[in-house]
C-alpha cells in the first residue's frame, strides 16, 4: 500500500493549496462574499471557528480601542526612539513591541487566569486581593499609571456598555468590578484597567458563548491567547508612530542631561 513520509510540520488552522486559500477551511471567496471582518479572520484563525456576530464586534472592539494610547506610553516611546534612530519600519515596531508585558498591555492573559481562578473558588474580593498580597503578587487587570478612580478609562466605560448590552452574561465582569470597588478602596490608581477589562470580558465570552467547552476555555486561558489582541491592535499605533517619525524628518533621539538624576 501506500507509505505516508512522516511530516515535519502539522497545521491545522489555514492551507494554500488548491484553487484558493483558506482559514480555517473557509474559502477566502466566501470570507469576502459573506462581508466577514477582521474579528471573523481572528475567530478562524486563532480560535479555529466562526464565532457569533456579537463576538467578533467585540474583537474588533478592543483592537479599535487599544490601537493607540498616545506617544507617552512605554511601546509608542520605544517605537519613537528606535524610528529616530533611523532605524526600519520593523525595527521600530517590534522595540515597541518588545516593551509588552505583564506591567505594560500583556497583564490580560494573567487577569483573565486570575480572575477565573478566583471567581471559580467563590473567593471574595477581600479574599482574592489579600490573597494576592501575602504573595507578592500586583493584581493584574488592576492599576493604571494615569487613570483614576475619578478619571476612569473610557475605554474600559465601552467595553463594559457593549458587553452588557450584547453578551449573554458578564458574570467575569461583574467579579472583576467587585474587585475594583474592592482596591479603590485601597487606593485610588487601582481602577479596572484595559488589560483588566478585556481579560473579565473575554472570560465571559468564552464561558457565555456556547461556543467552546470548558476543556478549551481552560486551554486558551492555559496557552494564553488574549495578550495577543494587544499585540495586534497597538502594533497599528505603533507603525503610525513610525511613519509620524519619518514624515517628521525627527532627529536622533537623545535624553536631556537635566531628566537624569546622577548619583553614586
Ligand atoms: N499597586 C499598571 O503602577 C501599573 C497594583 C498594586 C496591587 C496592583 C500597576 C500594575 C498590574 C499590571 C497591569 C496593565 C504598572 C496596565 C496598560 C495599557 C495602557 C498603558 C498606558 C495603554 C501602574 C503604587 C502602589 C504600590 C503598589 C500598588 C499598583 N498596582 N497593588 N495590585 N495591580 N498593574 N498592567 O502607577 O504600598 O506604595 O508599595 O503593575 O494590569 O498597560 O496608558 O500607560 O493603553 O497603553 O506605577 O493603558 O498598577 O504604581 O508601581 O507606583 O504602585 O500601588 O504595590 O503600593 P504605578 P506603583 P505601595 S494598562
Amino acid at each position: 500500500g501506500k507509505v505516508r513520509a512522516p511530516t515535519h510540520i502539522i497545521s491545522t488552522i489555514s492551507d494554500d493549496r488548491g484553487e484558493e486559500p483558506s482559514y480555517g477551511g473557509v474559502p477566502m471567496s466566501t470570507i469576502i462574499e459573506r462581508g466577514y471582518g477582521v474579528g471573523d479572520v481572528i475567530s478562524l484563525l486563532w480560535f479555529k471557528r466562526s464565532l457569533p456576530r456579537y463576538c467578533t464586534q467585540f474583537i474588533e472592539t478592543c483592537i479599535m480601542l487599544c490601537a493607540d494610547h498616545g506617544p507617552c506610553v512605554s511601546g509608542a516611546h520605544n517605537t519613537i526612539v528606535t524610528a529616530r534612530a533611523g532605524k526600519d519600519l520593523v525595527s521600530s515596531l517590534v522595540s515597541g513591541l518588545l516593551t509588552i508585558g505583564p506591567r505594560f498591555g500583556g497583564a490580560i492573559d494573567d487577569a483573565a487566569r486570575y480572575f477565573k481562578d478566583a471567581y471559580d473558588r467563590s473567593l471574595t474580593p477581600y479574599e482574592f486581593v489579600e490573597g494576592m498580597k501575602k504573595k507578592g503578587i500586583r493584581v493584574p487587570g488592576i492599576g493604571h499609571r494615569i487613570k483614576r478612580g475619578d478619571n476612569r478609562d473610557k475605554r474600559v466605560e465601552l467595553l463594559q456598555k457593549f458587553a452588557r448590552t450584547y453578551f449573554p452574561s458578564v458574570k467575569y465582569m461583574e467579579y472583576a468590578v467587585q474587585v475594583e470597588t474592592y482596591t479603590l478602596s485601597k487606593a485610588n490608581n487601582l481602577v479596572l484597567n484595559v488589560d483588566g477589562a478585556i481579560g473579565s470580558l473575554f472570560l465571559d465570552l468564552l464561558a457565555g458563548s456556547g461556543m467552546f467547552t470548558k476543556q478549551e476555555i481552560d486551554e486558551i486561558v492555559d496557552i494564553g491567547y488574549l495578550n495577543g489582541l494587544f499585540v495586534l491592535a497597538r502594533s497599528i499605533g505603533l507603525i503610525g508612530h513610525t511613519f509620524d517619525q519619518k514624515r517628521l524628518k525627527q532627529p536622533l533621539y537623545r535624553h536631556p542631561w537635566e531628566d537624569v538624576l546622577y548619583t553614586k
